[in-house]
C-alpha cells in the first residue's frame, strides 16, 4: 500500500475542542518546529505540508455551542472532524499517506472516517491509556475525545449534528493496545462487543513483540488490510511523555512505543497514520521539548526509520 514515490501528506490540525485544556491545539505546531518535515524526507519520503489547518473559519461562524446534552462543543467538533475527513480523504485518494498531528483525539472521528471512504476494508490499530469509546448514554465528562471509537462505529444513541458520520468502522477491525483506564461503561461495550484489546496487563505479560503480533493477527490476520494506526501520545508513561492533557501511569515504554510503530510499518499495509494529544503548555520546558521530541520519532518509526 506505500506509494510510489513513497509520499506522505501532514495534516496539521491544532484542534482542542473535543476536551477542555487549552494548548493541545499548539501540539502540531511543536511538532512541526521541530523539523518533522525535514526528518521524514531524509528519510527518503516525499513531503507535503502546506501549512496547518485553520478552523477559525468553523468557529467564527459559530455564533454560540451549547452542549448537546451533555457533549461538549459538540457542532465545533462535528464541523472540524468533518474539515479532517475531507482533508485525510483526499489525500488517501491522491495516493499519499495522511499524517494527521493533533490536537485531540477527537479529530480521529475525521481521521478514521477518511481512511474508510478510500479503504473500506482498513483496520485500526488504536495505541492509548484509554478506550475513547465512551457513547452517549456513557460518558461522565461529556469531552468528545473520550468517545470517537463509538461516533465511528455508531454506538449509543444518535446525535443529528453528526449523521456525516457513517457507522463504518465494524467493532472486529480495531485492536487496541497500551489500555490502562478504561471507564466502566467502556469495560462493558468493550466486552458486549468483543472488541479486542491489549492493556498493559497483556503487555506485561506477554511482552511487547508478543502482543503486537497477536493484535495484527486479531484484525489483519494475513497482512493484506490497510492499516490505520492512531496514537495517543497518553499511551506512553508520563516518565517518557509528560506533556499530555490525561497522562496516566503505567503506560508503554519508548521502546514498546516504538516498536509498535515499527512493527505496523513492517506489514507494509499501513495507509495513515494520527499522532494525538500532545499539549505543550503543559509541564516544563524540558518536558515539553521531551514529548514533542518524542512525537516526531514515532512518527519516524512508523515510517519506517528503524528498519535496517
Ligand atoms: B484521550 C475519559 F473519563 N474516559 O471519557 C473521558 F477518564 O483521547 C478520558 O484518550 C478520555 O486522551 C481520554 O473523559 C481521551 C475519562
Ligand atoms: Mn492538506
Ligand atoms: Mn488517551
Ligand atoms: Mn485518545
Amino acid at each position: 500500500f506505500i506509494p510510489e514515490p513513497k509520499t506522505a501528506a501532514i495534516v496539521g490540525c491544532p484542534f482542542s475542542g473535543g476536551q477542555p485544556k487549552a494548548g493541545v491545539d499548539r501540539g502540531p505546531i511543536h511538532i512541526i518546529e521541530a523539523g518533522i518535515v525535514t526528518q521524514l524526507e531524509e528519510l527518503g519520503w516525499q513531503v507535503k505540508f502546506d501549512g496547518h489547518h485553520q478552523f477559525e473559519e468553523i468557529s467564527d461562524s459559530l455564533k454560540e455551542d451549547p452542549p448537546i446534552g451533555i457533549l461538549k462543543n459538540p457542532r465545533l467538533v462535528s464541523r472540524v472532524t468533518e474539515a479532517v475527513a475531507n482533508a485525510v480523504g483526499g489525500h488517501a485518494h491522491r495516493g499519499e499517506l495522511p499524517v494527521t498531528i493533533g490536537g485531540d483525539h477527537s479529530l480521529a472521528i475525521g481521521t478514521i472516517s477518511g481512511t474508510l471512504s478510500q479503504y473500506p476494508d482498513a483496520c485500526v490499530v488504536w495505541v492509548d491509556a484509554h478506550a475513547d469509546i465512551n457513547t452517549v448514554e456513557t460518558t461522565d465528562s461529556g469531552n468528545i475525545h473520550g468517545m470517537p471509537v463509538s461516533f465511528l462505529m455508531g454506538l449509543g444513541s444518535k446525535v443529528p449534528e453528526y449523521s456525516w458520520v457513517k457507522p463504518a468502522l465494524k467493532t472486529d477491525s480495531i485492536v487496541y493496545i497500551g489500555l490502562r483506564d478504561v471507564d466502566a461503561g467502556e469495560k462493558k461495550i468493550l466486552r458486549e462487543n468483543n472488541i479486542k484489546a491489549f492493556s498493559m496487563h497483556e503487555v506485561d505479560k506477554y511482552g511487547i513483540g508478543k502482543v503486537v503480533e497477536m493484535a495484527l493477527d486479531h484484525v489483519n490476520p494475513n497482512r493484506d488490510r490497510p492499516i490505520h494506526l492512531s496514537f495517543d501520545v497518553d499511551a506512553l508513561d508520563p516518565t517518557v511523555a509528560p506533556s499530555t492533557g490525561t497522562p496516566v501511569r503505567g503506560g508503554l515504554t519508548f521502546r514498546e512505543g516504538h516498536f509498535i510503530c515499527e512493527a505496523v510499518y513492517e506489514t507494509g499495509c499501513l495507509v495513515a497514520l494520527d499522532l494525538m494529544e500532545v499539549n505543550p503548555s503543559l509541564a516544563d520546558q524540558v518536558s515539553v521539548e521531551q514529548t514533542v521530541a518524542v512525537g516526531c520519532s514515532l512518527l519516524r518509526s512508523a515510517l519506517g526509520e528503524t528498519l535496517l
